[in-house]
């Protein structure tokens, strides 16, 4: 199994529940253990045309699948949310990146690892931070990031029970 950081983002209807969904996709799907969730922070849209607000988060994981495999996973989920992709950076119901897959670094544009952005993003950075605070400097603040009262949770699974 290895480790890996998702980023979840969200501006278009139901926010949280397009990151609640990301969560329980994840969690359903094998060789994905879901192992931590961030707060769901508030963030000003960075980059693209005029848009609402974000709600974002990240996902820890440990996973059986390669980086193909979790690339394709996150795809899927942005399409079963209903991702309509337009311009570069244009409002989404779901984004799923991968930030970091162990430490493995890849400058395919297909696939780039880490994330190539992910350090300048405080949209990034502030939920990283509540699922590896080793990766990052405590008490950094960002502009445009609010911390949200409202949370994600990872659904309980049940890997032992008896097959019927
Ligand atoms: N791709 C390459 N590397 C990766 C990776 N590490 N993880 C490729 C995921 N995908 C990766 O992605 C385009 C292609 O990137 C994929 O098909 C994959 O093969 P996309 O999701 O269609 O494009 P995008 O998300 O519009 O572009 P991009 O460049 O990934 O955007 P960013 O940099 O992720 O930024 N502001 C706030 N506040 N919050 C946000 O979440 N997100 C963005 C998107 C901009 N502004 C934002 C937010
Ligand atoms: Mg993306």
């Amino acid at each position: 199994m290895t480790g890996a950081y998702l980023a979840l983002g969200s501006n278009l209807g139901d926010r949280l529940a397009h990151l609640q969904f990301a969560v329980d996709a994840l969690a359903a799907t094998d060789h994905v253990r879901v192992t931590a969730v961030s707060r769901v922070y508030e963030t000003a849209p960075v980059g693209g045309p005029p848009q609402d607000a974000y709600l974002n988060a990240v996902v820890a994981l440990e996973t059986g699948l390669t980086p193909d495999a979790l690339l394709a996973l996150a795809l899927r989920i942005e399409a079963d949310a209903h991702r309509v992709r337009a311009e570069r950076w244009s409002p989404r119901t779901l984004d799923v990146d991968i930030l970091l897959y162990d430490d493995l670094q890849s400058a395919d544009p297909v696939l780039t690892l880490p994330h190539p952005r992910m350090w300048e993003r405080g949209f990034v950075l502030a939920p990283l931070r509540d699922v590896a605070p080793e990766l990052l400097e405590a008490g950094r603040t960002w502009e445009g990031v609010h911390e949200t009262a409202v949370t994600l949770t990872i659904p309980w699974r049940n890997d032992s029970a008896p097959s019927p």
